[in-house]
């Protein structure tokens, strides 16, 4: 199996694991209310976002090699389209876009993974497409260009929340690039705005690629520095960071050669010298799929973890429940059977000191309190325990060091909202055979990954690995307990 292939079986590999041993308990007890792998299962996708003019739509069209989004100057495009690939054009077509569809279908086909954008309503939808083309460079992954970012426009002129969906793209994306132009090497608002708060909280420093683009248009290379000092400054002051991070510089030859002429050329002597960046930025595009293998791994780690703390927060609410139950009732049973002696003890003070008449009125003393403990008394003292708990839910739970308090801290809310609405419908005997499965494949399943990672890292371009399908023996084991093979299937995910 070459390299390549060896990459995609194993993504495949790891989303089962995510599909067959964390989503059915993940979706049963209130963690997560879509299956896990819902973001993860499509193919690894690169989201180009920059300010408006950076030349996002320019570059895209110079890696897939051909006229695949329209260009201009002053903010042209407002859609966001992602850009896949169409493997049933016949080889040898020239490249172009061989299907269109709209933001409707991506949003509700579940082969898709964006789901979650349906919450942004009809302007969204109608800002939304897909096209196929059968362009090589698509062949392992899919791009996704975006509006430019604007300085005036605000969210509700948009119609959604844009930094909203740019989030949740980002998320999902195992590469993000950042453009910016050399005119607007200072950031506008929204650029700002996504770098500093939306793609922190979205995705990890290492998925992101800085990029100064349309360098080709300084005036001289003395202008360029100028300008990539501006830059850097700039998202040092953004980022809050000392270190500066890496930015490619680029241009797109097409549009250079469209635009600038003789001139152009003649001011432009740095370029030569700054070519392979842009074939370095084609390089880490093609090498998502690859990137998007260690954002997998770290998905089954991190959900795996957070869910076995959500579950354990689960158990514990359950045990205090029952501990509180069982004090209670031996209260209430104490305190009827006091009742009853009462009851029998009256009877005596009445001169009618039979013993059957005594004890008959004991036990009736002693049933007529219980009713009205078990429905009025214990009923209230319950609701009082779970709203205290409810109020209070990190006394579920211990976080001994950084890792703990971080997974807390992500499934905290969760627990709250589930323990508020929580109806039950499950044992707590069963709980914990859940949690105990969980935890194992967790492990189990991190294990078996890291190790394939391993293999992965070993292998050259192109090499063939010594493999047999599956690669993750995880995914051999049966299923765990829980949901029916009607629930798996439909998730089934294709491509
Ligand atoms: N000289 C030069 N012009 C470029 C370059 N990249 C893009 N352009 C031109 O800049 C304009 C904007 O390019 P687009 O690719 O449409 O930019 P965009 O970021 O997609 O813009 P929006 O979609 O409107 O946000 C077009 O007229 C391009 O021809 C470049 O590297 N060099
Ligand atoms: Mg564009």
């Amino acid at each position: 199996m070459y390299r390549e292939n060896y990459i995609n079986v194993l993504r495949e590999e790891i989303v089962e694991t995510v599909a067959n041993h964390l989503t059915p308990a993940a979706v049963k007890y209130g963690y997560s209310e879509m299956p896990l792998e819902a973001n993860i299962k499509w193919r690894p996708m690169v989201l180009l976002i920059g300010n408006y003019s950076s030349g996002k739509s320019s570059l895209i069209n110079e890696f897939l090699g051909a006229e695949i989004q329209d260009t201009g100057q002053a903010p042209t495009d407002d859609s966001f389209t992602v850009l896949t690939y169409d493997e049933t054009v016949p080889e040898g077509e020239k490249i172009h876009v061989s299907e269109e569809r709209d933001g409707k279908v991506l949003l509700n086909d579940p082969e898709y993974p964006f789901s979650t954008l349906r919450k942004q309503g009809q302007r969204f939808a109608a800002h939304f497409r897909l096209k196929k083309s059968n362009s090589p460079f698509l062949k392992d992954l899919a791009i996704i260009d975006t509006p430019g970012m604007l300085d005036s426009i605000t969210e509700r002129d948009r119609g959604y929340d844009y930094q909203e969906v740019i989030g949740d793209l980002a998320q999902k994306a195992g590469l993000v690039l950042v453009l910016f132009d050399a005119h607007k090497a200072g950031t506008v608002r929204e650029a700002y705005q996504s770098i500093r708060e939306t793609l922190s909280a979205a995705t990890f420093e290492d998925r992101i690629i800085f990029v100064l683009n349309r360098i080709d248009e300084c005036s001289s290379f003395s202008d360029l520095l100028r300008v990539y000092g501006t830059l850097c400054w700039n998202l040092s002051q953004i980022t809050g960071r000392k270190d500066i991070p890496m930015i490619r510089l680029t241009y797109s030859p097409h549009a250079f050669a469209k635009g600038g002429g003789v001139a152009a050329f003649r001011k432009a002597e740095y370029l030569p010298l700054l070519e392979n960046q842009r074939e370095d930025l084609r390089r880490a595009i093609q090498d998502t799929p690859r990137r998007q293998l260690d954002h997998l791994a770290s998905f089954v780690e991190i959900q795996g973890e957070r869910l076995v703390h959500y579950m354990e927060a689960l158990v514990m609410y359950r045990e205090r429940r029952r501990k509180f139950r069982f004090q209670k009732i031996l209260a209430g049973a104490v305190t009827g059977l006091f009742f009853g002696a009462m009851a029998a003890l009256a009877l005596m003070a009445l001169g009618m000191p039979e013993p059957i008449l005594m004890s008959t009125a004991g036990g009736a003393g002693f049933v007529v309190f219980m009713l009205f403990w078990m429905t009025v008394v214990q009923n209230r003292q319950e609701r009082r325990f779970h709203q205290r708990v409810t109020a209070d839910v990190d006394t579920l739970t211990d976080v001994e060091d950084q890792t703990r308090k971080d997974s807390w801290e992500a499934v905290r809310e969760r627990v709250r909202k589930h323990l508020e609405k929580e109806k039950g419908g499950y044992s707590l005997f069963e709980l914990r055979r859940d949690l105990s499965a969980v935890r194992k494949k967790t492990e189990q399943a991190s294990q078996e990954i890291r190790e394939a990672m391993s293999e992965v890292a070993a292998l050259a371009d192109g090499e063939d690995a010594d493999f047999d399908i599956p690669i993750l023996s995880i995914n051999e084991i049966s299923r765990p307990v829980g949901l029916g093979d009607e629930y798996y299937q439909s998730f089934r995910y294709n491509y």
